[in-house]
């Protein structure tokens, strides 16, 4: 698994009228080194054709290429891993099904990252740290605590996500993250390049280097 510092998720709402592989071409620009697919609404063939574009793009550029909730279409395009949640199937059944791809899993509590890192995941999410209006389902913002939390008790990566902006991300990297993922600062921005650089410079005078 390549390591990484910015992590991007898809979210087409934030761009209408802009198309979902010139954005990701701009946030690949910027410095973001994973992205992931993430779409509760289109239909599995549309679903299936963008993740063919995204792996198409992310290939070329030496992105890694998550795919959220479709463990089939991971597998189906040859994307480098899933991303599940607390309410996806359990780890233990994706590793069967994925073998060696990347099996990254939200959470929300210590016990749920102590866990994940016991049944094999590779890299777990944490968040919301802030409030955020992306995620329907949202549970209560984890806050920083949690980062740092997670940061001195997990050996696997770990990534801070949720309401994370250029003006908090400070926060969250004195708290320990040295990776960030974003989905309507990054893809929202009239700037999405700039955006990831400027993120980028702030991982690394946090000390974040690959
Ligand atoms: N998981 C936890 S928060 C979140 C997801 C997918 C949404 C993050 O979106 P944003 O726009 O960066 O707050
Ligand atoms: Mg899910």
């Amino acid at each position: 698994m390549k390591d990484f510092r910015l992590y991007a998720i898809t979210g087409e709402n934030f761009h209408p009228g802009r198309d979902l592989i010139e954005v990701m071409t701009e946030a690949i620009a910027g410095g973001v080194d994973w992205i992931q697919l993430r779409d509760k609404t289109s239909a599995r063939e549309e679903l299936l054709r963008k993740a063919k574009a995204l792996r198409e793009l992310t290939r070329k550029h030496g992105v890694t290429f998550i795919v959220n909730d479709h463990i089939d279409i991971a597998l189906e395009v040859d994307a480098d891993g899933v991303h599940l949640g607390q309410n996806d199937v359990p780890l233990v059944e994706a590793r069967k099904r994925v073998g060696d791809k990347i099996i990254g899993i939200s959470t929300h509590a210590i016990g749920e990252a102590i866990l994940a890192e016991q049944q094999g995941a590779d890299y777990i999410g944490v968040g919301p740290v802030f409030p955020t209006k992306t995620k329907a389902d949202v549970v209560d913002p984890v806050t920083v605590s949690y980062v740092r939390e997670v940061a001195e008790t997990i050996r696997i990566p770990f990534v801070a996500i949720g309401g994370i902006k250029l003006h908090n991300v400070d926060e969250v990297i004195r708290a320990g993250a040295t990776r960030i993922c974003a989905v309507s600062e990054i893809v929202g921005s009239a700037d999405v390049r700039g955006v990831c650089q400027a993120f980028i410079r702030k991982l690394e005078q946090g000390g974040a280097h690959l």
